[in-house]
């Protein structure tokens, strides 16, 4: 049964999707029949980034029996940020929560997410054990390293997909990238205001259908995307807006158990 303290709670969830034909309508489904359970209301919005298979075709069909699936096609690939951006941009309830296509997260964990808003701007996943090769997991190993090196943000793991804020963080954010580098990008801009983030874990699985689209051969541009994001938030002055959060700073809270 849902608990009382997440019946409140209006929730935009963005799914950003590239050729996931095999894996989109479970995991949309899933996400729908996931969100009717743990909220008031929700939305779920799919950005159709450009793929040359029956995604968007899928999705536009799911839509049509359910008011509460919207989808966004890009006639050709943006990037994984320009999708979110998309996504966010349309989305319209006052909490959003972003995470992937392919069934490798449970959005039954946002249950553990939604009370820490309680006192938090800003609740990341991190994948508790990984579904993934050890290949991968040494790349995304070293690109938290960097991203701490760089970007000076200390996160167990910067690109899990599994986020939920404030609509008002977004407001204050203000993002830019249009590639994977967004979820770093959210991140040190989040910490550049002062706001508050919480890191949860969450549970992760193998892809229900299809194949990643990273691997070695990514780590090229996820590169120069992490440097010109470096180069973008330090000409980028950012001022803490009143606005951002209704919580108190973290320095001022009273600490808990
Ligand atoms: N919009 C958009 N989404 C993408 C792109 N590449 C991957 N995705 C989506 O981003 C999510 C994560 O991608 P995936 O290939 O599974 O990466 P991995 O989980 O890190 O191995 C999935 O939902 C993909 O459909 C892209 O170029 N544009
Ligand atoms: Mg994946």
């Amino acid at each position: 049964m849902t608990p009382p303290s997440h019946r409140g709670h209006r929730v935009s969830c963005v799914l950003p999707a590239r050729d996931e034909e095999a894996a989109i309508a479970t995991v949309v489904g899933r996400a729908v029949e996931t969100l009717d359970a743990l909220t008031a209301e929700f939305e779920v919005v799919v950005v159709d980034d450009g793929s040359t298979d029956r995604t968007g075709a899928l999705v536009d069909a799911l839509a049509l029996r359910e008011p509460r699936v919207r989808v966004i096609h890009f006639p050709e690939g943006r990037g994984y940020g320009a999708a979110l951006r998309a996504g966010f941009a349309a989305s319209r309830m006052p909490l959003l929560l972003f995470t992937d296509s392919d069934g490798q997260f449970d959005l039954a964990d946002v249950a553990h997410m939604l009370p820490l808003l309680a006192d938090a701007d800003l609740v990341l996943g991190f994948r508790r054990k990984r579904a993934d090769a050890f290949s991968r997991r040494l790349l995304s190993h070293g690109y938290n390293l960097l991203v701490r090196r760089l970007l000076g943000i200390r996160v167990r793991d910067v690109n899990c997909a599994f986020k939920l804020f404030d609509r008002r963080v977004l407001d204050a954010v203000r993002l830019v990238s249009d590639g994977y580098a967004i979820n770093a990008e959210l991140v040190a801009r989040a910490d550049a205001l002062g706001l508050r983030a919480r890191e949860v874990g969450v549970r992760h699985f193998a892809r229900i259908a299809g194949r990643s689209k990273v691997g070695t051969g990514s780590v090229p541009r996820a590169l120069r995307q992490l440097w010109t994001l470096r180069r973008t938030l330090t000409s980028t002055s950012v001022t803490r807006p009143e606005q951002a959060s209704t919580t108190t700073p973290a320095t001022a809270r009273d600490p808990r158990a």
